[in-house]
């Protein structure tokens, strides 16, 4: 009779576990949960410190990230490594600074893979720990070790840097190819119609941005006069793969829909997931259903289309009953442009809306704004409301992520700052180095120090400040955050000592 008891709660529990029923077992799941939470990472392209209503947004709302912010910590001094997509994602993965490795500038959609496949990588330290990971979105950083069959297993790429699970776009959606690789293999490719990609010359007889201007329904401004998808114009050249050619209004869609099956799929396991969210990169091609969601034109609604698509990514993990257990962190890889290449009301329709926020410069740029992001962490019943002004950088969170899963990985750019990105603690780092297409300039404290650069001071195309100049500049952003004051000639001492400081890390 007890062992028939016995065999009946046994199966009573095992039923109800799947209901949340049975409390031993969910006890040891609580427990687990606690030493494994999970932690996904959002990231938007070229959103500006000033894109979101808690940054001070105007003609444009953001309701679901201003929830995200208003719930945790609100960073002040939150930096991508670089004012670059490529750069600033090795920055974040790797957990080192990017103008450490000299190929880490804008990649070609056909550049070999950036990151060593022998490297540290944040998801490689957490399956390390026992975590099942994933990337959704934007990858940038390269596949492959040279000449790409597009048509064949892709690889080395994120698969072989950490990632469990990877469905992708290869570099940018302004770049060819304009396909999606799931796991290595371009998603919907029809065999018998071969992709073929050259970012060097056209293929016979194939249609260009440059000589067909007849065919677009997006005009462009700069670069962006290689081959024609869907009637816009691309950087590169690409032929066939027209079956797994992706459709560009329903891209957010399509990797929200990827984000969420994710999360459904690995929610009785730790997870990682890495969402990395293509607007508001050019094109800007947002979604019939938010065409005149802001005011700005379609940057703006790409951005109200990204907030909804954070908004509805939180729904799912609420109803699997995971924001109690998830680490959220948001931010973006660089800091904003408005004409980036393509004819599309950018600039028209801005009105007093401030991308950059109160910072100089833009994306591309080493002033304030190339770098100084968006930056928010977010975790239910963990983390507590606040606003936080201390300095951290998206290259610090492999070792403070490490520190959270009781991992011993560390690199020497990647500070250990948990309690900071758990709004705990407002000891963030005491320097920075950042980076601008190769240039760097150095962070201490209030104090940053610009060293002289050669080449123009605006980029005339996309009208942002560059940051070179022939002189020292020095800043002190605490009282000139807009980098109106070069104390350079005035406060030599100061620039001396930030001298010595960074290129004692530069090493040269
Ligand atoms: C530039 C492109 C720009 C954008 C950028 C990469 C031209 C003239 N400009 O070379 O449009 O694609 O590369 O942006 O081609 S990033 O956010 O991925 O770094
Ligand atoms: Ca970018």
């Amino acid at each position: 009779r007890i062992d028939k008891a016995l065999v009946f709660v046994t199966l009573f529990c095992a039923t109800l576990t799947g209901l949340n029923g049975c409390k031993n077992k969910n006890k040891s799941k609580e427990i687990q949960n606690e030493a494994k939470p999970n932690v996904v990472v959002i990231y938007l392209d070229d959103l500006g410190y000033g894109d979101l209503g808690v940054y001070g947004a105007k003609g444009l709302q953001t309701p679901n990230i201003d929830n995200l912010a208003n719930g945790g910590v609100r960073f002040t001094n939150g930096y991508a490594t670089s004012a670059t997509c490529t750069p600033s994602r090795y920055g974040l993965l790797t957990g080192v600074y990017p103008w450490r490795n000299k190929e880490a500038k804008i990649l070609p959609g056909t550049a070999p893979l950036l990151i060593g496949t022998e490297q540290m990588t944040i998801p490689k330290m957490m399956k390390e720990k026992g975590y099942h990971t994933g990337i959704v979105g934007k990858w940038h950083l390269g596949l492959g070790t040279g000449v790409v069959n597009w048509n064949e297993h892709v690889k080395p790429g994120p698969n072989e840097v950490g990632f469990d699970e990877a469905y992708i776009m290869a570099a940018t959606q302004d770049r060819v190819p304009t396909v999606y690789i799931d796991n290595g293999y371009v998603d919907g490719l029809d065999p018998n119609d071969p992709i073929e990609v050259n970012y060097d010359k056209n293929f016979e007889g194939q249609p260009t941005g440059k000589d067909n201007q007849e065919l677009l329904s997006m005009k462009w401004h700069h670069g962006h006069n290689s081959s024609i998808v869907n009637g816009i114009p691309r950087i590169g050249y690409m032929k066939g793969g027209e079956s797994a050619k992706w459709n560009d209004v329903d891209m957010a869609d399509h990797f929200l829909k990827k984000a969420q099956a994710y999360v459904k799929e690995h929610k009785n396991e730790a997870f990682f997931l890495y969402y990395a969210m293509q607007q508001p990169h050019v094109p800007r091609t947002p979604h019939p259903r938010f065409v005149g969601k802001s005011d700005l034109g379609p940057r703006g609604d790409v951005i109200a289309e990204a907030d909804w698509c954070i908004g509805e990514f939180m729904k799912t993990l609420e109803q699997e009953g995971l924001l109690e257990n998830t680490l959220i962190v948001l931010s973006s890889d660089n800091g904003p442009v408005l004409n980036d290449g393509y004819y599309d009301d950018a600039v028209e329709k801005l009105g007093d809306h401030k991308p950059n926020g109160p910072f100089r410069g833009g994306k591309y740029s080493l002033f304030e704004a190339g770098v100084r992001v968006p930056f928010i962490t977010y975790w239910k019943g963990k983390i507590q409301p606040v606003v936080s002004d201390a300095l951290i950088c998206q290259v610090d969170l492999l070792s403070s992520l490490a520190h959270l899963l009781e991992s011993d990985v560390k690199t020497k750019d990647s500070e250990q700052l948990l309690d900071v990105f758990l709004g705990k603690s407002e000891q963030g780092r005491e320097e920075l180095v950042i980076e601008a297409t190769t240039r760097t300039a150095f962070r201490k404290g209030d104090w940053i120090m610009i060293p002289p650069y050669e080449g123009p001071a605006v980029e005339e195309q996309v009208n942002i400040e560059l940051g070179n100049s022939s002189e020292y500049q020095l800043y002190n952003l605490k009282d000139d955050k807009g980098q109106q004051n070069n104390l350079a000639v005035s406060n030599p001492g100061k620039l001396n000592e930030m001298l010595e400081e960074f290129t004692a890390i530069r090493g040269n």
